[in-house]
């Protein structure tokens, strides 16, 4: 290897440093939050949830949700992103957290039980999936890109923030025509926790 050779080469390795160096950063900027979960009734019930955006490699900005709860029932039951960030009762955290394009946040399929007219669940953008619990231990890992916890028109970290809600019942996703019916996305609320921003 010739200087000049030498020279392009060092130039081009500094230049790939720089670029993985800004990648690292970016990365290590991913925005994070977490919600302790209280039951609404039953105190018994407690867990955490942490929340973690990251931005994919064709710039999709996601959100992973992982909750840990214990005192929940074994079995299935429905968490959302709800609405506004409020757990104080549980009702204050209203409906799902839905932005647009529809803008319908009603947690039930409350149309004339047509699906096109129930345009609402399990399209609202803070529709998420069940919670396992098996012997009192529930957990739940869930990546979407529903919502974003940085600014934009999806945030769940907006005005009224938001809260996520563990239902009583299973959410059976209220996608068969037989299913569209009042309850179909869990029912009643058993916990509730307010999303809160990590760190700067
Ligand atoms: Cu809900």
């Amino acid at each position: 290897m010739n200087r000049s050779m030498a020279r392009v080469w060092l130039g081009l390795a500094g230049a790939t440093g720089l670029l993985w160096s800004v990648g690292a950063l970016a990365d290590s900027h991913g925005m994070k939050a977490s919600a302790t979960i209280v039951g609404c009734e039953n105190k018994q019930i407690e867990g955490l949830a942490t929340l973690t955006e990251q931005t994919t490699e064709e710039g999709i900005k996601e959100v992973t949700v992982e909750m840990r709860v214990t005192g929940l029932t074994d079995g299935k039951h429905a968490v959302h992103i709800h609405e506004v960030g409020a757990c104080e009762p549980c009702g204050a955290a209203k409906g799902h957290h839905d932005p647009g394009p529809f803008g319908e946040s009603r947690p039930d399929s409350a149309g004339d039980g047509t699906p096109a007219k129930d345009i609402n669940h399990p399209y609202h953008m803070g529709d998420l999936i069940n919670i396992e619990v098996k012997e009192g231990l529930g957990t739940m890992k869930h990546t979407t890109n529903r919502v974003t916890l940085s600014p934009g028109r999806l945030s769940i970290l907006d005005e009224d923030g938001s809260a996520f809600i563990i239902h009583t019942n299973a959410d059976t996703y209220c996608d068969h025509e037989s299913d569209l019916k009042k309850g179909c996305a869990g029912g009643s609320r058993d916990a509730c926790g307010i999303i809160r921003p990590v760190g700067g």
